[in-house]
């Protein structure tokens, strides 16, 4: 038995593993599909284990301020309801899934799934101390999400295997995940953690 363990006061969290960020959507993460198949191997060991599951999405009205028509630096993403703000089919969210929308209003930006949202009460009232964290991006969703988790007083855990970065300048990810090991996350892979 490892550190890493998942052990009651667990929960998963996966970030924004949306159609539009993966392989054929219009803000594709390089990767993508390999960190979808390590992360279905954490939801079965947490299914296994009756730990909570928790997915995050990015979930924005048609004319949001972050899409480059409106100024911002996006193209068009992850418009609530349609087919690229949807799961990714591949990954195996259990119907029981507890869903977290953020940035779902024009004028609101929200990276962390923390931000404007239930998440943070969601996890006290489920009991949890630690959060397992993998999706996509990790030099902006995933980062930020993770920020406000330790700053929330929440131990975190990186799944690095079950994560994947935009990189617009190259090594991005690998300075996201440095800044998160500097603020306090563990970073782990699936080889240590049961599954
Ligand atoms: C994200 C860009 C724009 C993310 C969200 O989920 O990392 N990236 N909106
Ligand atoms: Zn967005």
């Amino acid at each position: 038995m490892s550190a890493s363990d998942p052990r009651p006061g667990d929960a998963l969290l996966i970030v924004d593993v949306q159609n539009d960020f993966v392989t054929g959507g219009c803000l594709a993460v390089q990767g993508s599909d390999e960190a979808i198949a390590v992360l279905n191997r954490y939801i079965a060991a947490f299914r296994d284990r009756h730990l909570p599951i928790l997915a995050t999405r990015d979930w924005h009205p048609a004319g949001h301020f972050s899409f480059k028509m409106r100024g911002g630096v996006w193209p068009p993403h992850c418009i609530a309801g349609t087919h690229g703000a949807a799961f990714a089919p591949a990954l195996e969210l259990p119907c029981d899934t507890v869903i977290v929308s953020k940035a779902t209003t024009s004028e609101q930006e929200a990276y962390s799934g923390f931000e404007g949202t239930e998440l943070c009460a969601r996890l006290r009232d489920l009991g949890v101390r630690r959060i397992l964290v993998g999706g996509v991006a990790t030099e902006y969703c995933v980062l930020s999400t993770v920020h406000d988790a330790l700053r929330l007083g929440f131990q975190v855990l990186l799944l690095e295997d079950a994560v994947r970065a935009v990189d617009v300048a190259p090594g991005d990810g690998e300075r996201a995940i440095e800044e998160m090991r500097r603020l306090g996350a563990k970073i782990t892979r699936l080889e240590s953690v049961a599954a």
